[in-house]
């Protein structure tokens, strides 16, 4: 209401009024009325307002305005707006020359022009009524300490009622116990201030620093991070509290004090955690919330069977696991000294199979033992806190064995001593374990790959001479040693030359030079190939035969080979908790390593993410997050977790692999290797024709040995296709999609069959198709198909077809045709896969074989399939439906064209087999010899073989006649 002092220029327009209003209550007002004069230019400035560091403020203005029609005496020169201006400086009046009563215009900047909503009219003005304007304008970005505002009236009836002048912030704020301070906001209507919040009450960041943001409207927007209490406190009210005695908080990440668990306390209020009662231990790796847990107990129901010099230990788990889940068996072995001399450690040559210390499962084989000793065995169980509970007695079942009489172990070396033309003097030393006192030995030698007929001598030294042998000829010896427990096993195969007969030793120097060469390139070869054996781990087709006893150790399994230290496969329906299944098999990834950057797909249960996973100590790894989707049920949470279970079990460069699971936080995922190139089918299309046959077969071959394993495993695949492949940046295929595809909910290509399973028709066996029958042989079917997927870039196997009419074209025989431009060894080895008979399909070990064959061998690439099988709308007659007419050929290869096996034209040529009549003479090895692995094969040539036999005799016996 007092005198404002703002300043008015000239001095005859603004003038500063005292008024009443409407309701007869005194207001202080600044009015200017010259409405019937010519050129006015009338200036209010007001005094320097400092913008308190504000960078945007706000002018509300009241005013009332004379509307000039109602003017008596016309509207010349009568205006009814006004301009608003502003003059921005950090120093305030003294830069006002003459005390601000001149105004200069020119250093001032126009906000706005200022009109009335309303104007009055002599009869409001009789009437009372007072007509007010409010206009508000903002002013920004603001830069100086202060600034003036100035009104100009250029001829108009004004009266300025209210002029406030205000800027915004938003206001300090306390939440989730962080502290945001009082702020102002940025210049721009849409910008938002940044400002990081101060954790307050004795609480801390959890991940981040708590962050709010500051709207030009003086709102708090978007809340990021937030503090939680510190360890041994807990948010209550807003405000942290200590954990009471008795509970414990150890975790930023839990929400409250917890109890402490089984066999703990905490004493003192505010416990980050609890301690261990007496006799109660806890690991550093024990999570806080488990129980203190303490040793087993002994084993249970020990029992030893003795086997000759080894000894099978079984046990019964203790009957008190300490409450814990890692019990293990540590195995003590000692002698029985004779003559109650006390006991000795077993030593180092006694094996122990698995392993002596840290077992898992409760029985283990002890061999090499003495034969005819005492041994005293201890069998000690322990679990994680063994170590640490000093004071506990050790807690073992102890149990006595004699060992019997075992038969001498085999003899390791044969040397050669003097040869002669006709004989070789050979020695040896006595087996490392003769277990008894030697009779004699038993030396067995033939002629190098005459094995079928040999000799046998026996000795009672050590060494002899073999007499009655061929001059310049190469001999197999070996030797092994019996005592009264029985023979051992024979020494490992050597080989011995006898010298040339002197009637022939005038062979010239050339000649011995030459046979010198080429023994040391067979020697080379054999070497590559004992050494490709040993590398590889295995060897190709079928020939059992010639497997040393070792291998005859092997196991078979479903009609193939089982490797020992191939584990098998276990099916997650054996858990009665599922959840057990996932722990036991896939690690838990805290969901913190994880960063989700990118959907790149959808999966059944969820999006499938890409992200980089970073577990601490570990290098950055990126992977594919498959997300299981928020409002599943239990069942859809056991059945994403499933795959989980499946694909934890394997460890293969051709299978997906499992990097872990999320479980203890949402959403749930499954988390692989990340495979950059997506999904083989689309990366196919996607690429057509760009890659080379060596390169396509060498994707192929990935596969196989990816499912060679598998089935190595016992686990049938049932849903192998191209889309169920994954491909990374080098190109290396690998098998996925292990998800609940036994039922094959989840893939779309799955319909429904008579007899009510989903199958994906076109990949599928018929076998399987008709009567469920799923094997790794139905699974060589599909590997088929997925060799055909590729070949043709992802085409789609029997593109339009119904599912209907292919089972129909399959059921009579037809077969895909080749893909264009496929080698034809490629297209056999599909037509092979799809054998009617199952037993005549390849196994995938044989596949494996095969594939690295041809890539050894790129020229047998080169022979693409004859046009004929390349017409892409019609299927091909499979080969085997054609019956085979043997007798009409006239040479080798009609013969083995009439038989659809001309592949193998080249290799009987190769192997000597010129001439029908040697053919007739082959046996199944020497099929293998030529190079004839594939089972199926074998059969259909020794079949055809028969019959020719068979027809020969009749011919000869009609010509006798
Ligand atoms: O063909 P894609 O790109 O490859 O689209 C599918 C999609 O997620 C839904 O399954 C992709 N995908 C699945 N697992 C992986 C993985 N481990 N690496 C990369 N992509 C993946 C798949």
């Amino acid at each position: 209401m007092g005198d404002l002092g703002w300043v008015a220029y000239p001095k005859n327009g603004w003038e500063e009024i005292g008024e009443v209003d409407e309701d007869y209550a005194p207001i202080h007002t600044y009015q200017v009325c010259r409405v019937m004069e010519q050129n006015q230019n009338n200036w209010l400035h007001t005094n320097w307002i400092l913008t308190e560091g504000a960078q945007r403020v706000f002018i509300e203005l009241k005013f009332t305005l004379r509307d000039c029609n109602s003017l008596p005496g016309g509207v010349g020169t009568c205006k009814e707006t006004f301009n608003m201006y502003y003059y921005e400086t950090d120093g305030g009046e003294e830069e006002m020359e003459d005390g601000g009563r001149a105004i200069k215009e020119s250093r001032y900047t126009k906000i706005d022009t200022i009109a009335a909503d309303e104007s009055f009219t002599e009869l409001d003005l009789g009437d009372r009524v007072m007509k007010l304007n409010t206009e508000v304008r903002d002013l920004g970005p603001l830069t100086r300490k202060g600034f003036y505002l100035a009104f100009q009236d250029l001829g108009a009836c004004i009266a300025l009622v209210s002029v406030r002048v205000f800027y915004k912030r938003c206001p300090l704020l306390v939440k989730s116990l962080a502290e945001f301070p009082d702020t102002i906001p940025g210049s721009e209507a849409s910008q938002l201030v940044e400002v990081v919040g101060r954790c307050v009450n004795s609480s801390l960041a959890l991940y981040e620093p708590p962050r709010m943001h500051c709207s030009a409207e003086g709102e708090w927007l978007v809340p990021i991070g937030k503090c939680v209490c510190q360890t041994g406190f807990e948010e209550v009210n807003g405000s942290c509290q200590v954990c009471k005695p008795g509970f414990y908080r150890s975790l930023l990440q839990s929400l409250a004090c917890s109890k402490c668990p089984p066999h703990s306390v905490a004493r003192q209020s505010g416990a980050t955690s609890c301690t261990c009662e007496d006799g109660f231990y806890k690991m550093d790796s024990d999570p806080p919330n488990m129980a203190c847990t303490r040793p087993p107990s002994a084993p249970r129901n020990a029992i030893s069977n003795v086997n000759e010099t080894s000894v099978f230990l079984e046990w019964s788990v203790p009957m008190e696991t300490g409450g814990r889940k890692d019990v293990r068996y540590n195995i003590l072995c000692r002698r029985v000294l004779p003559d109650e001399r006390g006991l000795e450690e077993c030593g180092p040559n006694v094996r122990f199979l698995p392993r002596r210390l840290g077992l898992s499962n409760t029985s283990v084989m002890v061999a090499d033992l003495q034969s005819h000793t005492n041994y005293s065995l201890l069998i000690e169980a322990v679990n994680g806190v063994s170590e640490l509970a000093k004071d506990f007695s050790r807690q073992y079942v102890s149990l006595n064995v004699t060992t019997n009489q075992a038969a001498p172990s085999p003899v390791s070396v044969v040397r050669k001593g003097h040869a002669g033309k006709s004989s070789i003097a050979v020695s040896w030393a006595e087996p490392d374990r003769p277990n008894g006192i030697i009779l004699e030995y038993e030396i067995k030698y033939f002629e190098k790959e005459q094995d079928s007929s040999y000799t046998i001598i026996k000795s009672k030294e050590t060494e002899m001479v073999v007499e009655g042998l061929k001059p310049s000829s190469v001999y197999i010896f070996q030797v092994r040693a019996r005592t009264s427990a029985g023979y051992g096993a024979f020494s490992r195969r050597f080989e011995f030359q006898t010298s040339p007969d002197s009637s022939v030793t005038a062979t010239s120097e050339r000649a011995q030079a030459s046979i010198v060469a080429v023994a040391v390139t067979l020697a080379l070869v054999l070497l590559a190939v004992v050494a490709g054996f040993l590398l590889s781990g295995r060897r190709c087709g079928y020939s059992k035969a010639k497997q040393d006893p070792e291998e005859e150790k092997m196991h078979f399994h479903n009609g193939h080979i089982k490797y020992p230290g191939v584990r098998t496969y276990i099916d997650p329906l054996t858990y009665e908790d599922p959840n057990q299944a996932v722990h036991e098999f896939a690690q838990e990834i805290d969901v913190s390593f994880i960063s989700i950057e990118r959907i790149i797909g959808a999966g059944e249960f969820g999006e499938v993410c890409s992200g980089p996973l970073r577990l601490p100590g570990k290098r950055e790894l990126p992977v594919a997050i498959k997300t299981l989707k928020a409002g599943y049920t239990e069942q859809q949470r056991r059945d994403f977790l499933w795959e989980a279970s499946i694909m934890g079990q394997f460890d293969h460069p051709n299978i997906i692999h499992l990097e872990g699971v999320v479980t203890k936080s949402k959403p749930v995922m499954i988390i692989t290797e990340y495979m950059e190139n997506g999904s083989l089918d689309t990366f196919l299309k996607k690429n057509d024709g760009q890659f080379t046959v060596i390169q396509l077969v060498g994707m192929l071959r990935g596969i196989a040995s990816g499912m060679r394993y598998l089935s190595d495993m016992g686990y049938v695949h049932r849903d192998l296709a191209a889309r169920n492949i994954l491909v990374n940046s080098n190109l290396v295929c690998k098998v996925s999609d292990f998800g609940l595809s036994r039922v094959l909910e989840d893939d779309p290509e799955a319909a429904y069959t008579t007899r009510g399973g989903k199958i994906p028709i076109r990949w599928t066996a018929p076998e399987a198709i008709a009567y469920r029958k799923f094997t790794s042989a139905s699974d060589v079917w599909s590997y088929g198909i997925v060799m055909w997927e590729v070949m043709s870039y992802g085409e789609r196997p029997y593109w339009e077809m119904s599912n209907q009419d292919v089972i129909k074209a399959v059921e009579e025989s037809y077969r895909l045709p080749g893909p264009m431009d496929c080698p034809e060894a490629l297209y056999h080895l599909m037509m092979d896969c799809w054998q009617r008979e199952r037993s005549n399909r390849p196994k995938f070990d044989e596949i494996v074989c095969l594939l690295d064959k041809l890539i050894r061998n790129p020229s047998s690439l080169k022979k693409l399939v004859n046009s004929s099988h390349r017409v892409s709308n019609l299927l091909v007659e499979h080969a085997s439906v054609e019956p085979a007419n043997p007798t009409l050929a006239q040479s080798v290869g009609e013969w083995l064209d009439s038989i659809k096996m001309g592949r193998y034209t080249e290799l009987f040529m190769e192997g000597g087999y010129s001439s029908l009549d040697t053919v007739a003479q082959m046996t199944s090895e020497d099929l293998r010899r030529v190079g004839v692995n594939l089972a199926g094969h074998q059969k259909k040539i020794i079949t055809s073989i028969q019959e020719m036999r068979v027809h020969m005799i009749n011919i000869n016996s009609t010509v006798n006649i």
